[in-house]
């Protein structure tokens, strides 16, 4: 039977970079996520007996949330909803099933790389048809609705078994629970050569994956230890926990230390490698080499025919605006095209649907292509493997030569979190104010050649995006950039992005924040950071 509830409306379900993310005790108000939900499919038209995908990282209220998201999809009309045992499915596993199954659209359930648990974070993202995130002017008109919205529709039902793959009726909607791993493993197995893979990890090359107990687990052990025939415990941490095992599953040099000490380490393994929460990100660490997103972007490019899926080579490469710009000089390079879009997976989707861009990029530790349209960690992981194997070359040489042919971006990013929101929002205010101002300033020996706020023109669907991030770009190449996170769930997050273009390779080994540190001094300057956050450095370098 439906039930048609009335509801009061939340004023604060804005959508931010990708999807909606609160803490858990938000999400548990009276009708929090059911008003969500419902303003999804109230925003959307023509899904009326069509398939929806739903699926989550597995974190705590995952499974709660999917049972009010399958009775309220039943009491919209759907006619099929695809969820993967469990309640779970990756991010890209979740824009696979949605594109290989032709389904209308997805419900992704994810706060990605923030840590889960009674108290911690949850999420709900909307993917459209192409299997990637919902374009602004969807969530636009999602946030709309749910500051109006005052009903809605539910079948009164009893749960349906989410932990046995089968066919289930809910009302007149068929319930399919999949296997979450077996497509994507496929597919990944039609991207890459796991034979020259299989041989090389047979012949001692030893890898590590750490799932950071969430969603990655079954499919890293499914793919590197059943496909690839990884020994048994290459996979680490891999089953997935509701609260991550009180991990912060964000793979970076700080969350993810221990793998990182142990790559590096004689003893420790040749190949190391990480993904969040929600399985869409990727750290790559090879035997004295730690790979940054920007460096690990050129180089996929570079070495994409490697691979067998990419073997007719890319049509071009798009990169969020703070990515550094190796994959630039790549681009230029091949003489193929390049792209600059904002920060977010979802201003890749027009360039990857209309074939401009094969191979995307964010400095946050995201890569990915046009086999799915969410970025992807396990991909990344497993082209890096196939590049190694074809080359044979360590992680190591691979960079080093790159950095060699195409010079090097020196790129760090610090993040000043749960900051002031008030005092964030002054911090911007204020660069805004002062950018006309900067063009021809000199601090020290740099000299700023332009400084703007970044805005993006889709080439695609002619679509404009605004304010998306402060630039002051140094004469030379070097530049900072400033903007405010859109996942945070407390207080505001500043991110200061800084880089620098090196191309004398005599000068490739300096230390990162070495390499940076006059340009992350005159950041401090120009936004007076240290003062008007109150804080003496940044919580997270990456
Ligand atoms: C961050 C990253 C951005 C990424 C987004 C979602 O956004 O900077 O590059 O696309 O997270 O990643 P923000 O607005 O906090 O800077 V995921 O893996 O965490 O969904
Ligand atoms: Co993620």
């Amino acid at each position: 039977m439906i039930k048609t509830v009335s509801t009061t409306p939340y004023q604060d379900q804005k959508p931010g970079t990708s999807g909606l993310r609160k803490k858990v005790p938000v999400f548990a108000q009276e009708n929090y996520a059911e008003n969500f939900i419902q303003s999804i499919f109230d925003s959307l038209e023509g899904f009326e007996g069509k398939t929806l995908v739903i699926g989550g990282d597995g974190r705590y209220y995952n499974r709660e949330v999917i049972q009010k998201a399958l009775k309220m999809a039943a009491a919209s009309g759907f006619g099929k909803v695809m969820v993967g045992r469990g309640g779970i499915l990756s991010t890209p596993a979740a824009s696979h099933v949605i594109r290989k199954y032709g389904a209308f659209g997805g419900i992704v359930l994810s706060a990605s790389h923030n840590p889960g648990g009674p108290t911690e974070d949850f999420g709900i993202k909307y993917n459209i048809g192409n299997g990637g995130p919902a374009p602004e002017k969807i969530t636009d008109a999602i946030f709309a609705r749910t500051k109006v919205i005052d009903t809605y529709k539910i079948l009164d039902e009893a749960d349906v078994d989410l932990d046995t793959v089968g066919l289930y009726a809910l009302g007149d909607m068929i319930v399919e629970v999949i296997d979450p791993v077996k497509d994507y493993a496929d597919l990944m197995e039609s991207l890459f050569d796991f034979g020259a893979i299989r041989s090389l990890i047979g012949s001692g090359f030893r890898v590590v994956i750490d799932s950071m107990s969430a969603v990655t687990g079954p499919y890293a052990v499914e793919i590197l230890e059943k496909r690839l025939g990884a020994p048994a415990g290459s996979v680490r941490n891999e089953v997935p926990l509701p609260d991550f095992g009180h991990h912060h599953p964000d793979p970076n040099l700080v969350h993810a230390k221990e793998l990182y000490d142990d790559v590096m380490s004689p003893q420790g393994p040749d190949f190391g490698a990480a993904s969040d929460g929600d399985g869409d990100r990727n750290m790559v660490v090879g035997k004295g080499m730690f790979v940054t997103p920007s460096d690990s972007l050129a180089i996929i490019a570079a070495n994409a025919t490697c691979a067998p899926g990419y073997a007719d080579g890319i049509a071009g490469i798009a990169r969020s605006m703070p990515t550094s710009g190796a994959a630039d000089r790549v681009a230029e390079k091949l003489g193929i095209g390049m792209y600059e879009t904002p920060t977010g997976w979802k201003f890749f989707g027009n360039l990857l649907d209309a074939g401009k861009a094969t191979v995307c990029g964010e400095e946050s530790f995201g890569t990915g292509s046009n086999h799915v349209r969410e970025k992807d960690g396990l991909w990344a992981v497993l082209f890096w493997l196939n590049i190694i194997a074809a080359k044979k070359k360590s992680v190591k040489e691979i960079v080093e030569a790159h950095w060699a042919e195409y010079g090097r971006n020196y790129y760090s990013r610090h993040d000043y979190e749960e900051v002031d929101t008030d005092a964030a929002n002054g911090l911007v205010a204020a660069l805004r104010e002062k950018l006309n101002s900067l063009p021809g300033q000199s601090f020290g020996a740099l000299k700023v050649e332009a400084a703007d706020d970044f805005a993006y023109n889709d080439p695609v669907d002619g679509s404009v995006s605004k304010n998306q991030g402060i630039r002051v770009l140094f004469e030379g190449g070097s530049r900072v950039v400033f903007r405010l996170s859109g996942t945070g769930t407390s207080g505001a997050t500043l991110r200061l992005y800084v880089e620098r273009y090196e191309p004398d390779s005599s000068r490739h080994d300096i230390e990162t924040q070495a390499a940076l540190a006059d340009l992350i001094a005159v950041a401090d300057e120009i936004a007076d950071i240290k003062k008007r956050t109150g804080r003496d450095a940044p919580t997270v370098i990456t």
